[in-house]
């Protein structure tokens, strides 16, 4: 495994391998074995453009030559920042078969969140669009490229722009390149994004046999087959539309992956129609959209079996709206980037679809509830959620001191959620111990905004919470004290915007007080201050 990463052990590696967990192939391997058994069935839909699979198997192999040409070797990191294209997934491909590690960057990220990632990784290289939303992507290419050391080479998916070397000169570097030897599927294949609870995001290593064995488990739960049409909503780099089962999956199976470019019911539903997408994944805020839109479309959506939805808590009232609304089985889905995923199932009763997040795909997936030493909890009582398995880290990249408080001692991560088990095996999640907020589909540490708003001048002490909204879950407080006059919520917005950070990190409430409560251990109360904003929000 890559220096830096934390290898499973000896013992349990070997275990999942002669359990046939992991299989032994990489995903390269996979799309090969998919483009023999589907050959000129469609692979990916977007807009008016479809590639099928052995097209899509051939692009990969061309663009891992033309990778290779322009100097990328296995091993090497490259950070990637692409929208949901066909390119994406063929780059994905060509990468992973020539052994580069892949660094998955959102489109919403900005010159301090690439800059993060080129730095924590190493990367030799980075790919961005050329516009994305009416931002010029090149030039915070550049800005990274004059902050960090490392980059040797950019990339660009559009027009030929000096400096950068553009996807259509990757496709056309090596005509006719014979396929590549396939790395170790032990290896890392790509690099997930932590939601980050301190500071900014932690790199996940995940590896060929665990995403394989991740994605194909999912797929089965979801009884997913090659007539399956998976619309594909939300980032194509997020876990969740990636690999649960969704893009992967999806190709796993022999279906088609219809790639939208915005989650917005206005961009899908003409999709869902049109492709008789039948099964999609979205957060709970998007299916707030789509519910609010399906109530009066006119689009025939009823190709639809089966809605994921997951990344952030729902209440029954919700869920409850979801099938009558859309005609499709709900399946609520519990994940996270650093591995374990848990379903509900369709064939689940009611009631428990409604009110629990199901239970793990893998049968060796192991999960404990614990309690503040760690102790193991009776089912129904709430604690950690902590939880190990084929699929789940054993330690983030290149953090030795953050990996010691991450997991146990037994390679247990502890994932900061709080949650029991039903009577019947199934997850509740009831609430987070990490200082993490989700608004909306985003997940924003704490930290690194509080780092933020203290590097204004004018700030001396920041402490930031999430309070609950009913549209996004939640919203970002940022409770101040301020050394002179108080700084407007605007000017506060703009500057840390100015300082190229993503904007869905930007807080939509500030309070200002005189001093921030202290627990009695001298730490920030962060609860007292929660309660006290979302009391303010109620009043
Ligand atoms: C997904 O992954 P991440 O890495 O963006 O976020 C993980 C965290 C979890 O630790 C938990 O705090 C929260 O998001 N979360 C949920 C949830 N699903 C995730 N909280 C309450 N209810 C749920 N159903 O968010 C993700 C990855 C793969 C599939 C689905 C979601």
């Amino acid at each position: 495994m890559l220096e830096g990463c934390t290898p499973w052990p000896e013992d349990v590696a070997r275990a999942y391998r002669e359990q046939g967990i992991w299989r032994g192939e990489t995903l390269g391997t996979v799309l090969r074995e998919a483009a023999l058994a589907h050959g000129d069935r469609t692979a990916l839909v977007h807009g008016d453009r479809r590639v099928g699979y052995a097209e899509l198997d051939r692009w990969a192999d061309r663009l891992a030559a033309g990778f290779a040409a322009h100097g990328l070797r296995a091993g090497d990191r490259i950070v990637v920042q692409l929208p949901n294209v066909p390119e994406f997934v063929a780059i994905a491909f060509a990468l992973m078969r020539l052994g580069v590690k892949l660094v998955f960057s959102l489109p919403a990220h900005r010159a301090t969140e690439l800059g993060h990632l080129v730095e924590l990784s190493g990367a030799v290289a980075l790919l961005v669009p050329e516009t994305h939303r009416g931002d010029d992507h090149r030039e915070l290419a550049r800005e990274v490229r004059a902050r960090t050391g490392t980059l040797r080479s950019l990339f660009v998916l559009g027009a030929k722009t000096e400096g950068f070397v553009s996807v259509a000169e990757l496709e056309s570097a090596v005509p006719d390149p014979r396929p590549l030897p396939e790395p170790d599927p032990s290896d890392v294949a790509f690099f997930l994004l932590s939601g980050g609870t301190t500071a900014l995001p932690k790199l996940i290593p995940r590896t060929h046999d665990d995403y394989v064995y991740m994605s194909d488990r999912a797929a089965r739960v979801c009884e997913l087959t090659a007539d399956d049409v998976y619309l594909a909503v939300l980032p194509i780099e997020f876990n969740f539309a990636f690999g649960c089962p969704g893009v992967i999956g999806t190709l796993l199976t022999g279906g088609t992956v219809v790639l939208a470019d915005t989650p917005n019911p206005m961009d899908c539903f003409p999709l869902v129609e049109r492709y008789r997408a039948t099964v999609t994944a979205m957060v709970p805020s998007i299916m707030t959209l789509w519910l609010e839109a399906a109530e009066w479309t006119e689009e025939d959506l009823s190709s639809l079996r089966l809605v994921q939805v997951g990344g952030a808590r729902m209440p029954r009232e919700f869920t409850a709206r979801i099938e009558p609304t859309l005609g499709a089985r709900l399946q609520q889905v519990f994940g996270m980037a650093e591995g374990l995923l848990t379903f509900s199932r369709p064939d689940d009763p009611l009631e428990s679809v409604l009110t629990t997040q199901g239970r793990p795909v893998s049968d060796a997936d192991e999960l404990l509830i614990v309690d503040e030493e760690g102790r193991p909890l009776e089912a129904g009582r709430v604690g950690e959620l902590i939880t190990r398995g084929p699929y789940t880290l054993r330690g983030y990249y290149n953090a030795p001191e953050h990996n010691r408080r991450a997991f146990t001692a037994d390679g247990f991560y502890r994932t900061g959620d709080l949650a029991r088990l039903t009577e019947d095996g199934d997850l509740v999640i009831e609430g987070r111990i990490k200082e993490m907020i989700i608004r909306g589909g985003d997940k924003i540490a704490a930290g690194e905004v509080e780092d933020l708003l203290l590097a204004h001048p004018g700030i001396s002490a920041a402490a930031v919470v999430g309070v609950p909204d009913t549209f996004l879950g939640e919203r970002i407080c940022a409770f101040l004290v301020a050394e002179g006059p108080e700084i407007p919520l605007a000017d506060l917005k703009r500057s840390v915007h100015a300082r190229g950070v993503a904007d869905y990190k930007l807080p939509d409430v500030v309070r200002y007080v005189p001093e921030l409560p202290l627990t009695p251990l001298g730490k920030v109360d962060k609860k007292a201050l929660a309660a006290h904003a979302a009391s303010e929000q109620e009043g």
